[in-house]
């Protein structure tokens, strides 16, 4: 496909995120761009979203290597979403916290991406409100950096803050990890903060949420369903918390809203969908939380020696983008420079 970019929305950990528009077609798109060397995450994200499909997450739309003064870049296209990340509709929202309505739209919307991914065998690893993208028609997952099939052996990875207590331990990392991640997502809507607010270094957010025993604070606004829901995610035996599935049958979200959630799924277009209230026009910028990779320094390691242990993951470059062997770079006609229009061809 032949693109050419457009303004640059934001910047990532580990790319850069641009709007683009295909010659052929005139369809708008994203871009996350980077330089080919560092496009571990990428490629891993490129993997696991061209396998899947589900309305709930951010759409793949392809791949390509192109490149940029001097630099080969890995691209990597994904579905528009034009409000940007939830954590931007939280933090643009009145008060910086969102209704119990919308909390309970967005929840249901998420969890049916974690309920397909789960039941596909995938976790994602780094569920936050950052990793949320939002559009006229509702949430979507994004960013899949992180993401693993659930048998898959490998360094813990995600973002210490929405770490569940066995994942800060370094002991596992599966489906129960993204609902207690789902737990602490709920806790940024219904508080605009963060779930363990009152500390902020990495070493003592491991330590707390490892081995103090301490849940995050549940938000003092949410009704008893709601908190109730939230005590079933933020169990800290995983074993104890509820699935996807199982979740999607609480009365939190089965309850008398349960219609305007049907309505306002992101298969819907309807102009009376609740998402309709003008705080998507409103969204601010705001920086994301940075994920990390822990990698487990044996079962005995303090949270001092895990945190020591921090690294970025870099993964091998596959290239079987779109399952051809070989990948075609060519000048993408970018607005920010992009120059040479030779092609180039790599092969695996
Ligand atoms: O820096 P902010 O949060 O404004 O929301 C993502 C983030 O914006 C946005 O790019 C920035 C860096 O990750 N983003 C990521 N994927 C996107 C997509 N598919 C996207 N925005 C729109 N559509």
């Amino acid at each position: 496909m032949d693109w050419t970019r457009g303004h640059t929305i934001g910047r990532g950990s580990t790319a850069t995120v641009s709007v683009a528009t295909s010659i052929q077609s005139g369809d708008v798109f994203a871009v996350k761009s980077v330089e080919l060397s560092q496009s571990g995450f990428l490629q891993r994200e490129q993997k696991i979203l061209s396998s899947i499909i589900s309305p709930f997450i951010v759409s793949y739309k392809g791949c390509d290597v192109t490149r940029k003064n001097n630099k080969v870049m890995y691209n990597l296209f994904l579905e528009y979403m034009p409000s940007g990340s939830l954590s931007n509709a939280i933090h643009a929202h009145d008060g910086g916290r969102l209704d119990e309505s919308l909390i309970r739209i967005f929840t249901y919307q998420i969890l049916q991406g974690l309920d397909y991914l789960h039941l596909n065998g995938l976790v994602h690893c780094d569920i936050k409100s950052s990793n949320i993208l939002v559009a006229q028609s509702g949430a979507k997952i994004a960013d899949f950096g992180c993401a693993k099939r659930v048998e898959q052996q490998g360094p813990i990875a995600g973002t210490p803050m929405f770490m569940a207590p066995e994942v800060a331990r370094g002991e596992e990392q599966g489906f129960a990890s993204d609902i207690w991640a789902l737990g602490c997502t709920i806790i940024e809507m219904a508080s605009g903060g963060t779930p363990w607010h009152n500390v902020s270094d990495p070493v003592s957010i491991i330590y707390r949420a490892g081995y103090s025993g301490h849940l995050p604070e549940f938000p003092c606004c949410l009704s008893e369903q709601a908190r109730d829901f939230l005590d079933k995610c933020l169990r800290g035996d995983p074993k104890e918390r509820w699935t996807a599935s199982q979740l999607l049958e609480h009365p939190f979200l089965v309850g008398e809203f349960n219609k305007q959630i049907q309505e306002s799924t992101p298969s819907s277009t309807s102009p009376t969908s609740i998402l309709d209230q003008g705080i998507w026009n409103s969204l601010d910028e705001s920086e994301s939380l940075e994920s990390m990779v822990l990698v487990p320094s044996g079962g005995e390691s303090s949270a001092g020696e895990r945190i020591r242990g921090l690294s970025l993951l870099s993964g091998e470059p596959s290239w079987d983008c779109d399952d051809q062997n070989w990948i075609t770079a060519r000048d993408d006609g970018s607005e920010e420079g992009d120059t040479v229009m030779d092609d180039i061809e790599y092969k695996d």
